[in-house]
C-alpha cells in the first residue's frame, strides 16, 4: 500500500490534470468502464457487477473487470482512478482513510450493526460531506454501498491448541489484516499482533504458517478456500464490513445526464443484488465450513466489543472524526 498524504496526493493528481473538470461528451462506442478488484470472479460483489451493473450500462458502455488484483494491486485502485487509469473499484473505507482520515469512522470495530444500517448511513445526509470531499479532492464518486459481511477471526490452530474467548487470548497471534493504518489499528484493538498483507497472498501465508490467521466474513472464507488451511473461526463479528462502488468523476462528467442516471441505478441495483446474495451465503455457509473440519464458535462478544471500543476512545483515529457523526451513525442503528 502506497501511503500518500492528502495534500501530496491531491497536488500530484491536480498536476496531472485529473481534477481539471468536465469535457465534451464521448461517443457511445468510446466509453469503456474498467473495474479493478482484489476479489475473485466468484465473489458476490464481482458477480453483481458483472451480472447486474454491466448489462444495465451495456447500451452505451463496455464493461471490463480485472479480478484478484490482476489489474491493480489491492490498495492502489483509488489512486489509479484519480490518475485516470481506471474507471471503477470496489473500495473500502480503510483505503479512503489513507487519503481522508475521517473515513476511519466507517472502518471502526462494532460501529455498523448490519447491512441495513450500512445502507441507512450511506444514504443519510451525514455522508454528504464525506462523499463531496472524495469527489472534489480525489476525483472519485462513491455511488453505492456494497455489503461484504461480518468479519470474524479465522485461525490455523485447532481450538484445542488455542481457544479464543476474549481479546487476551489473541495476544501474540500473528493475524493478517489488509495493509492500511485503519486495518492495523483494528487488529491491535482486537488484541492481536496484526501483519499487513495483500488479500491475494493470504491463502499461501496461512498454508505455510507465515501468519497464524486472518479475518474475513464466512463467504470470503469459502470463496478463497481459507477453510482448507485453517482450523477454527471465532465469531467475533468485529466489523460489519462494507465497500463502496467508486467511480471516476472524470468519466462521469463525460456522460450525458441520462447515462449518469443509468450508471447510478446500475450501481444501486448491483449493490442491492450483491447484498442479498452475500447475506444469504453468510447465513448458510457455517455447516459447509464445519464439514471441512473447521470449528466455528462464539467467543465472549461483550468482552471483544468493550475492548475494541475502548481502544478507539482518545485515539488519533477518532480525533479525525467530525464532531457528532458517530452519534448520528449510532442513531441510525437498531
Ligand atoms: C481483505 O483484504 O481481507 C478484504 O476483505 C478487504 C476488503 O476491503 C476487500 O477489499 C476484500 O478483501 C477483497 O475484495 C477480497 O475479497
Amino acid at each position: 500500500m502506497i501511503k500518500l498524504t492528502r495534500r501530496a496526493a491531491i497536488s500530484a493528481f491536480a498536476a496531472a490534470g485529473i481534477l481539471a473538470g468536465a469535457s465534451v461528451p464521448a461517443a457511445a462506442a468510446d466509453i469503456k468502464f474498467t473495474l479493478a478488484t482484489s476479489g475473485s470472479e466468484t465473489d458476490q460483489r464481482s458477480v453483481a457487477m458483472a451480472n447486474v451493473f454491466a448489462p444495465m450500462v451495456a447500451g452505451f458502455a463496455d464493461y471490463q473487470a480485472g479480478y484478484n488484483g490482476s489489474m491493480f494491486a489491492q490498495g492502489t485502485e483509488l489512486e489509479a482512478i484519480s490518475r485516470g487509469n481506471l474507471t471503477m473499484s470496489i473500495a473500502s473505507a480503510q483505503e479512503l482513510a489513507q487519503f481522508f482520515p475521517e473515513f476511519s469512522i466507517f472502518a471502526t470495530g462494532y460501529v455498523h450493526q448490519d447491512a441495513a444500517h450500512q445502507v441507512r448511513v450511506f444514504n443519510d445526509p451525514l455522508m454528504d460531506p464525506f462523499k463531496k470531499t472524495v469527489e472534489d479532492e480525489l476525483g472519485v464518486k462513491l455511488l453505492s454501498v456494497m455489503y461484504l459481511g461480518r468479519r470474524h477471526v479465522n485461525l490455523r490452530f485447532p481450538r484445542s491448541e488455542k481457544d479464543i474467548k476474549t481479546p487476551a487470548d489473541l495476544a501474540g497471534v500473528n493475524l493478517r489484516m489488509p495493509g492500511t493504518d485503519a486495518w492495523q489499528f483494528l487488529g491491535k484493538a482486537l488484541g492481536a499482533a496484526p501483519t499487513p498483507m495483500a488479500f491475494t497472498e493470504v491463502y499461501t501465508a496461512l498454508s505455510t504458517g507465515a501468519v497464524d490467521g486472518q479475518d474475513n466474513p464466512l463467504p470470503t472464507v469459502v470463496d478463497a478456500k481459507f477453510y482448507e488451511v485453517t482450523k477454527q473461526i471465532a465469531l467475533t463479528s468485529h466489523l460489519v464490513d462494507l465497500n463502496y462502488i467508486a467511480f471516476s468523476k472524470a468519466t462521469w462528467d463525460k456522460l450525458t445526464p441520462e447515462q449518469q442516471i443509468t450508471v447510478q441505478r446500475a450501481a444501486d441495483a448491483a449493490a442491492a443484488y450483491g447484498r442479498l446474495k452475500q447475506l444469504d451465503k453468510e447465513n448458510n455457509l457455517a455447516d459447509f465450513i464445519r464439514s471441512q473440519g473447521v470449528e466455528i464458535y462464539t467467543p465472549d462478544l461483550e468482552a471483544f466489543r468493550k475492548h475494541v471500543q475502548a481502544q478507539y476512545v482518545g485515539s488519533e483515529a477518532a480525533s479525525a472524526w467530525p464532531e457528532g457523526v458517530l452519534e448520528k451513525i449510532n442513531a441510525l442503528g437498531n
